[in-house]
C-alpha cells in the first residue's frame, strides 16, 4: 500500500480533503494511506514558533529548518521519496503522477507563502514539484492536486482497473462531450449513435469526436495525436483505408448541423484538420 505523509502547518486541510469522494473511498479501502503532520508538534518555545522572516528581507515567512527536520525524521524511512511542493519545481504531468503512484512511500513538504529554508531542500528533498505557473498561498493545495492525480493510477481506486488508461491524457486526446437523461433538453438532442446500443460503433464515434474536440480546443495535442495515428497508418500500409486526417474530415462532413451544435463543433471546418 502506498503511504503518503504530508508535512504542513495546516493538517486539517489535508485530512478534510482526502476524506471525500474517490480519495476517501481509497483510504477506507486501504489502497492508500495519507497522514498529515505538523512541525508545530516539535516547536518547544512558548509560541510554538515554526517560521520566521527571511534573512535579507523579502515577502512572506520562511519555515524554520529545525522543526521541519524533526518532522521529517519522524516520518522518513529508507524507501521514502521526499517531495517539496514549490513554484520552483517542475510542472506536474499525468506521466509524473503515474510514476509517483508506483512508489512505496511519499513525503510531501508543504511550505507556506515564502517557502522553506533552502538547506532542508539541499539535504533532504529528492524532487521539487509545481502544479502550474500561478502563485498559491502555500503548498497544501499543490500536495492535494498531486495526491488526487496519482491516486487514479493505483489499481482499484477507480471503479474498474483500466479506466485511468482510457482517460483523456493517457491517449493524448480530450474527452468527448457526455450526455444523460433526458434525450432532449433545452432544444438540444443527444446524438443518435449514443442511443444505438452498438458499442463498437459508439467507441469509434467517441474517439473521432474526441479528436475533433481536441483539434478545436487543443491544437497542440491534436497535432501530436495526428502524427501518432499517421505513424500507425504508415506501418500498417493499409492502402484500402484512408489516412487518419481524411477519415476525420469525412466523419466531420457526415455530422448533421444539429449534431455539430450539440457537440460544440459548429465552427470547426475540414481545413482545420490539416494537422
Ligand atoms: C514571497 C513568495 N514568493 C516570492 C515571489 C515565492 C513563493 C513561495 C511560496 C510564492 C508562493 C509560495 C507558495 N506556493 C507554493 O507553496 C506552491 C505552488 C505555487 O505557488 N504555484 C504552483 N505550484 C505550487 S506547489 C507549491
Amino acid at each position: 500500500m502506498l503511504q503518503i505523509d504530508v508535512i504542513t502547518l495546516f493538517p486539517e486541510m489535508i485530512d478534510n480533503a482526502v476524506s471525500h469522494g474517490v480519495l476517501g473511498q481509497a483510504l477506507k479501502g486501504e489502497l492508500l494511506n495519507v497522514k498529515a503532520h505538523t512541525p508545530r508538534e516539535f516547536a518547544s518555545d512558548r509560541h510554538r514558533t515554526v517560521d520566521d522572516r527571511p534573512f535579507g528581507g523579502g515577502d512572506g515567512m520562511i519555515m524554520l529548518p529545525e522543526t521541519l527536520e524533526k518532522t521529517l525524521q519522524k516520518v522518513q524511512h529508507k524507501n521514502s521519496k521526499i517531495i517539496y511542493l514549490s513554484p520552483q519545481g517542475s510542472t506536474l504531468t499525468d506521466e509524473k503522477a503515474r510514476t509517483l503512484s508506483k512508489e512505496e512511500h511519499l513525503v510531501f513538504i508543504c511550505g507556506r507563502y515564502g517557502g522553506i529554508d533552502q538547506r532542508i531542500i539541499n539535504s533532504y528533498v529528492d524532487e521539487e514539484i509545481s502544479i502550474g505557473d500561478y502563485v498559491l498561498s502555500g503548498g497544501e493545495l499543490g500536495a492535494l492536486v498531486v495526491i488526487d492525480a496519482l491516486a487514479r493510477f493505483i489499481p482499484g481506486v477507480l471503479g474498474h482497473d483500466d479506466s485511468a488508461d482510457k482517460d483523456s491524457f493517457s491517449q493524448g486526446l480530450l474527452e468527448q462531450p457526455n450526455f444523460t437523461r433526458p434525450r432532449e433538453y433545452l432544444g438540444q438532442e443527444v446524438p443518435e449513435v449514443l442511443l444505438s446500443g452498438n458499442h463498437k460503433l459508439i467507441e469509434e464515434w467517441k474517439e473521432k469526436v474526441s479528436a475533433l474536440v481536441t483539434c478545436k480546443k487543443r491544437p497542440d495535442l491534436f497535432k501530436e495525436y495526428l502524427q501518432q495515428e499517421n505513424a500507425k497508418y504508415q506501418a500498417l500500409k493499409k492502402k484500402k483505408t484512408e489516412s487518419p486526417m481524411k477519415e476525420l474530415q469525412k466523419f466531420l462532413a457526415a455530422l448533421s448541423l444539429q449534431e455539430r451544435q450539440v457537440l460544440g463543433l459548429e465552427d470547426l471546418h475540414e481545413e482545420d484538420l490539416n494537422g
